[in-house]
């Protein structure tokens, strides 16, 4: 039986349990719309494609699932590029599926084709940032290719690919046993671990070191593994420093959480992590601005101190500082290998860094009172420190952020404490401006799925307004007269 490639490709993501499409329609995506009318998934429009690349982004980090975004082609795919190369650059999974011209016109320079080197030569403008680009150039290879784009964004290290499908293809019909073949192919492909060997030799390491320091990166919250990386913490008692992207990864009132590093961290953070004679670098990349540039010596004095390193790409390790013991691993994996070795090995756990943890106590207090005129201060224009502590005093602890870019994203970095891992959203590797408020678009409409499937609906208003009625009591007290 055949039947036409977009309700074929609606009936797919409907199997992939796919309940949102962000992006804007036009004419070369209009079959794929017309099926969608049809389907429990909601289209999320946009007004510019920009936002629905970011959007997307957003619900991909809260849901933690693949996001789809489905554009138009020409400018609503080159509009989308900022947000596709910002999820990029974070290793967020995304498909992109972009209508392109109809193939019977390639040669012609149909309407709103990029066509100056090549015909029908769209995807090409993804190919720096998509870990891959498709065009489709046949009905019938349509469906595996669907299948593999979400398979690429999702295994090893995650991030967006891109499908280009001109618009003729949509409206083809082909066999149904084509689609049907795909729901024999696993949907979850399994991660690689660390060998049992591996993780003796860091955790005896580590074990033994004098000022060990663990350098967690985003890589831990995309891999999922924050209950992981806190077991071992609390087992081993080494504290941890964090990029940009790893903040959140320990709550920011743990006793062992050091902080943000680099040029938008503070000297006693770079002092631990400069001064630590290992380092256990967990999905990190080590970027400029976590590290200082790289200068010897202000965050990080590698080779000095010794660096092991752990990450779901091969890529990363040992890219700017050289490593004593690397693995290639899923965060996960890896951490729940560490804590069982460490178990075994050390079963009371490790007893160490009593003065570390009241030094870091009193570097909190030092720094909210370094802070506190500006927190405290009642100019107009407002103090941007006022802003992030008056925000996060009537936030709930589990309450979803996301930042911009600008003083904003490296301010919560500093001084921003988030306390519950993966709530907090933040454009790390391309640092885009824009990314903020479309991303919290998508990021509410992916924990409004989580709340409801949940079934905490009632608990949960019922514990919120009461709390919203307490700050609105404080509110009034101590503004009511300004
Ligand atoms: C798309 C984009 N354009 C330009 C920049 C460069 N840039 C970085 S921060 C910044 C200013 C941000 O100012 P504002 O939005 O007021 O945030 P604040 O620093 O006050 O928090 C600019 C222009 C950027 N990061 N992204």
């Amino acid at each position: 039986m055949k039947k036409l490639i977009s309700t074929q490709l609606v009936k797919y993501l409907e199997d992939r349990n796919v309940e949102h499409l962000f992006g804007l329609c036009g004419h070369t995506n209009i079959a794929v719309l017309s099926e969608l009318d049809k389907s429990s998934i909601k289209f999320i429009n946009v007004r510019h494609e920009q936002i629905a690349s970011h959007a997307a982004d957003g619900y991909a980090r809260a849901k933690k699932e693949t996001a789809v975004v489905l554009s138009h082609l020409g400018p609503g795919l080159t509009n989308a590029a900022t947000g596709v190369a910002n999820a990029a650059l974070d290793s967020i999974p995304m498909v992109v599926i972009a209508g392109d011209v109809p193939s019977h016109y390639y040669g012609k320079h149909p309407h709103q084709e990029v066509n100056l080197h090549a015909d029908g030569a769209q995807y090409e403008i993804y190919r720096p940032f998509v870990k891959r680009a498709w065009r489709v150039d046949r009905p019938d290879l349509f469906p595996e290719i669907l299948q593999k784009a979400f398979q690429v964004a999702e295994s090893g290290r995650p991030g967006p690919v891109l499908v280009s499908v001109p618009m003729d293809i949509f409206s083809k019909e082909v066999d149904t046993s084509l689609f049907e073949k795909l729901q024999h192919h696993i949907r979850v492909i399994e991660k690689p671990s660390l060998d049992e060997e591996t993780a003796e030799q860091i955790v005896k390491t580590l074990a033994e070191a004098n000022r060990p320091v663990i350098y967690a990166g985003g890589g831990v919250v995309l891999a999922d593994a924050t209950n992981e990386l806190r077991e071992f913490v609390d087992h081993m008692n080494i504290p941890v420093a964090h990029s940009l992207m790893g903040k959140g990864v320990l709550p920011d009132d743990h006793p062992l959480t050091l902080g943000m590093t680099g040029f938008w961290g503070t000297k006693f953070i770079n002092d631990q992590t400069k001064n630590a004679d290992f380092l256990f670098g967990l999905g990190t990349s080590f970027k400029e601005a976590d590290s200082s540039s790289w200068y010897p010596g202000v965050t990080f004095e590698i080779p000095k101190t010794k660096l092991i390193q752990i990450d779901i790409d091969s890529n990363e390790i040992g890219r700017n500082y050289p490593v004593e013991i690397g693995a290639i691993a899923d965060l996960k994996r890896a951490l729940t290998a560490l804590n069982r070795v460490a178990k075994r090995l050390y079963p009371e756990g490790i007893i160490r860094n009593e003065q570390l943890k009241e030094d870091i106590q009193t570097y909190r207090k030092d720094l909210r009172e370094r802070i506190s005129d500006n927190v405290n201060s009642d100019a107009f224009p407002m103090k941007p420190e006022r802003i992030l502590a008056d925000v996060r005093e009537v936030l709930p602890r589990d309450a979803m952020i996301t930042t911009d870019v600008g003083w904003n994203k490296n301010g919560v970095g500093q001084q921003f404490p988030i306390y519950t891992p993966g709530s907090i959203l933040t454009p790390g590797g391309f640092a885009t401006m824009g990314f903020g408020s479309s991303a919290a678009l998508g990021a509410k409409l992916a924990c409004q799925i989580v709340l409801l499937s949940l079934s905490l609906a009632t608990v949960a208003s019922v514990r919120t307004l009461l709390f919203w009625l307490r700050q609105l009591k404080r509110t009034s007290q101590s503004y009511g007269s300004s």
